[in-house]
């Protein structure tokens, strides 16, 4: 059996479609390992999350922001979900939106294969955190993204406080986990996050640290591959693959190869767009607090 992890997809329907074929995926034989973000952004959400949910017998989905943003928008009003990206409305106004979305809520935050040697998050872990403590907090939140009060998760999801600790409680130790596994890049050694910094490794504040290079980060004994951090590209170090490869923003759509321990990568072109990803913003400090103020999950 061949098992390929798969990056961010942003909802980028041909690129999918060409990496599926570039890699000869045969879903009677292979599995396939997606990061998260199937949606947003891309143009054709609806029809990737289609294409991905047709597959779901042969793929795992670890759930990154944009999809848990998706799930958090479906359960406002329908003239709140009217307001939001076309992209986003074309699931959440699809006659098929609740299969789509009830499966898609039934998906992971981390998803952990020991026989083969691997774990798969959509962002990053928190430094004190090893594998099956990682394990334990994805489940904490996914019985509650699964069960009755989901709607009261999903409201109370929005924020960048408080950091992970482990005697948080509640709405806050909910929303400090789904942040570690979904929106980490860069944190402190202590472990909070910046949610400003984006870019590439060498030119973030002093004393961040990206998530895997944090000094005094917890051991763990299983490969990890992620997404999420487009601007990383892909790298390989210190055990993490990191394989979201910026498609939505005209980079490629990469596949990684995890049931052998020779490298294998395969990548296709990504979106058609001029455009390169939003470049950052000077003043940390303003961002800072305009983005406290609206209190959003971002890319
Ligand atoms: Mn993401």
């Amino acid at each position: 059996m061949t098992v390929w992890a798969i990056g961010d997809l942003q909802g980028c329907l041909d690129p999918t479609r060409r990496l599926l074929d570039a890699i000869r995926f045969d879903p009677a034989q292979d599995r396939l390992w997606f990061c998260g973000d199937l949606v947003n952004r891309g143009g054709e959400s609806l029809e990737t999350l289609r294409l991905v949910h047709s597959l779901r017998d042969s793929c795992v989905v670890t759930l990154g922001n944009h999809d848990l943003s998706l799930l958090a928008i479906a359960e406002r009003e329908p003239d709140e979900q009217r307001k939001v990206n076309p992209d986003l409305q074309s699931v959440l106004f699809a006659d098929d939106r609740d299969e789509l979305l009830d499966w898609l809520r039934g998906q992971p935050l981390m998803h952990v294969d020991r026989a083969l040697g691997w774990a798969m998050v959509h962002a990053g872990l928190a430094p004190k955190w090893t594998i099956s403590m990682a394990e334990r907090h994805a489940h904490e939140v996914e019985l509650r993204l699964r069960g009755d009060d989901r709607r009261k998760l999903l409201r109370n999801m929005y924020g960048d406080e408080p950091m992970w600790s482990p005697r948080l409680a509640g709405n806050e130790r909910d929303r400090a986990i789904i942040n570690v596994f979904t929106r980490m890049r860069y944190c402190s050694p202590r472990g909070r996050i910046d949610f400003d910094e984006k870019g590439t490794p060498g030119a973030q504040q002093p004393g961040l640290y990206p998530w895997y290079e944090v000094p005094g980060r917890a051991e763990r004994d299983l490969r990890i591959v992620c997404g999420h951090w487009s601007a990383l590209g892909l790298m390989i170090a210190h055990g993490v693959h990191a394989i979201d490869t910026g498609a939505v923003w005209g980079g490629k759509l990469t596949a990684l190869r995890l049931d052998t321990d020779e490298l294998r990568v395969v990548q296709v072109r990504g979106r058609d767009v001029p455009a390169a990803p939003p470049k950052p913003r000077k003043s940390q400090s303003r961002r800072r607090d305009q983005r406290r103020k609206r209190g959003k999950a971002s890319a």
